[in-house]
């Protein structure tokens, strides 16, 4: 299997709300202006037509940006978007069917809450996890409790593969993930309430990258 490792930084995840009162397109152009070098399109309430137009929209954008680009779920949207990968839930299709799909050239990545979803993802196949929701979330409905910051220090100790720390990580609590080796983070509301998304991303991205450096 190639050997994928997740950037260094903000791992952006668009949200509906990300449109409340700015453009959806120039919501992700900001993301990514703001240096997170891979983009997660996670939207649930969309007809087929505009998910795909959408994610063709995003796809040019992640090029121009040079960022990954994966797709939430939707199997015939990453394909014909022509994302670099697709994110998986749970209850979503497994991911040995998906990578029939897929194939081998393109990544594959699962939520996982607990050390037996994280060992269960190495065994299936995955290039890389979420391990989540670190904090409380309000963003994903149905999350359950915060797996807290044990479970992410299992992960670090345990498994070997890449993983994005998300849910409930804000400015102010970042440097407990930070602290404990994560190196892709994920923050959607801190983001989408951002009264500037560039510059709230490009301060937290430094502030990731910069953490690593040292
Ligand atoms: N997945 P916020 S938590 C999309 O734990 C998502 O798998 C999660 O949003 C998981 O940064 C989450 O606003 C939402 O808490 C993260």
């Amino acid at each position: 299997m190639k050997k994928f490792d997740l950037p260094t930084g903000v791992y952006a995840i668009t949200d509906s709300k990300s449109g409340k009162d700015k453009n959806f397109l120039e919501y992700c152009e900001d993301l990514l202006k703001g240096g997170a070098k891979i983009l997660q399109y996670r939207e649930k309430n969309r007809d087929s037509k505009k998910l795909l137009r959408e994610a063709q929209d995003l796809r040019k954008l992640t090029l121009k940006y040079k960022a990954l680009f994966i797709v939430n779920d939707y199997l015939d949207i990453a394909l014909l978007s022509e994302a670099d990968g697709i994110h998986l839930g749970q209850d979503d299709l497994p991911i040995r069917e998906v990578r029939k799909i897929l194939g081998y050239d393109k990544i594959i990545g699962i939520s996982t809450h607990n050390p037996q979803e994280a060992q269960q993802a190495i065994a299936d196949g995955a290039d890389y996890i979420g391990v989540g929701p670190i904090f409380h979330t309000e963003t994903k409905e149905d999350v359950g409790d915060p797996v807290t910051l044990e479970y992410l220090d299992f992960i670090n100790k345990n498994i070997s593969l890449p993983y994005v720390a998300i849910g409930g990580i804000k400015e102010n609590n970042i440097d407990k993930v930070l602290s404990m080796g994560a190196k892709s983070i994920c923050l959607v509301s801190e983001l989408v309430g951002a009264n500037n998304t560039f510059e709230t991303t490009k301060k937290i991205n430094n502030l990731i990258k910069n953490w690593h450096k040292s």
